[in-house]
């Protein structure tokens, strides 16, 4: 059995509340990827988060109420918590608080197989756990803190955070090998056309790239089932060449911590001549979902050229596409699942391979 777990998310200002039952949606999902049962959810509306206990007391005793009714293992915060907020959450609600930072974490840390992916995965979890040391410094030397919470509480404190600073600073220069490796292997490959896979985590990028190069990747209808980057060579019916890179897919407020530790990993995207953007097409939240790894793409400094790739065409009904094409005149539409399109796809490659 796992984990029982209450989530609870919060329209903030003026968010459209059906972005915040998208989320939450997929807040179910990562909770249900990370082997937690969900039991319960909890939405609330307010302008802004409550500084202390982010929902705002009320509401948090109510859920700490939903907590020990359901004998709730664990209460999931679709927003990131202040180190002092998930505290104070914590001793209110009597069991273990998260938010989705650290979910998100805790998937990556279950997925992750190679020591790349493991080092850049521990990485974020410690930079993460650190900034939350920092905060916690600040709060005990506060004042208000009172006898006892100084002394050995802080010297403990900066024992973690000094034996927390030496294992980030390790993780550091593994990684910094690991960047080497893959920049030398770079060097060797350069003068062949690279094109990136991104999009979305489940969007089928993996999918797509077993079309195309037959590489054997692992797809699964979970998120975040690849880690790491793998390239293949594909060789064209009209003998042309190019290297295809599939890696991690992207998510809604995707911790940074997550973006700056795989930033090896995702070298390789910001240094192909091209990136395939993958887009679940049949989701509603497809939009949403377009901006969230535009951001992300964004974020790494990967300003290349972008050919949108609608997948999943064989469950689009006739409408959307039309509509989908009018407003993007660019883009291919192909069916990774039975190869529809390809050709197309393969034709959109090789005129970006002539233009360079
Ligand atoms: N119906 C349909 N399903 C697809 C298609 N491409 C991928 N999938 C499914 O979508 C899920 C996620 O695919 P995957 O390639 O692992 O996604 P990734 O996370 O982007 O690498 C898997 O269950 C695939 O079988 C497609 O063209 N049509
Ligand atoms: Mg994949």
């Amino acid at each position: 059995m796992g984990e029982r777990a209450i989530l609870v998310g919060t329209v903030l200002g003026r968010t459209p509340p059906a972005d915040e039952e998208e989320s939450l949606r997929e807040l179910s999902r990562l909770a249900e990827s990370a082997g937690a049962s969900v039991i319960d959810l909890v939405v609330q509306r307010r302008p802004r988060p409550d500084a202390a206990y982010f929902v705002g007391k009320g509401k948090a005793a109510e859920i700490g109420l939903a907590a020990e009714r359901s004998a709730a293992d664990l209460v999931i915060f679709d927003h990131d918590l202040s180190p002092s907020q998930a505290a104070a959450l914590g001793t209110l609600l009597g069991c273990r608080v998260i938010d989705r930072a650290e979910l998100i974490m805790d998937i990556f840390a279950l997925r992750a197989r190679s020591a790349e992916a493991r080092i850049q995965v521990e990485l974020a979890q410690l930079s993460y756990r650190f900034s939350r040391l920092a905060g916690a410094g600040i709060e005990m030397s506060d004042p208000g803190g009172g006898i006892g919470t100084r002394g050995p509480g802080e010297k403990q404190l900066e024992l973690d955070r000094r034996k927390i600073r030496d294992r980030i600073a390790h993780c550091k220069r593994e990684l910094k090998k690991v960047e080497q490796q893959r920049r030398t292997q770079r060097k060797s490959r350069s003068g062949t056309f690279k094109v990136a896979l991104a999009g979305y985590t489940n969007a089928g990028k993996s999918t797509l790239m077993n079309l195309l190069a037959r590489a054997g990747v692992r797809t699964e209808d979970r998120l975040f089932a690849t880690l790491d980057a793998t390239t293949r060579q594909v060789v064209l019916r009209s003998g042309e060449r190019f290297l295809l890179t599939d890696t991690v897919g992207f998510i809604r407020r995707l911790p940074h911590q997550l973006v700056a530790s795989f930033k090896a990993t995702l070298e390789e995207v910001v240094e192909a001549d091209l990136i395939l953007h993958v887009v679940d097409t049949p989701h509603a939240a497809r939009l949403a979902e377009i901006a969230a790894v535009r951001s992300v793409l964004d974020e790494i400094g990967a300003g290349q050229t972008e050919l949108l790739v609608f997948n999943k065409t064989d469950r689009l009904d006739d409408h959307t596409r039309r509509e989908l094409e009018w407003h993007n005149p660019g883009a291919v539409f192909v069916s990774a699942l039975d190869g529809t399109g390809r050709g197309d796809l393969e034709a959109r490659i090789t005129a970006a391979m002539a233009r360079r």
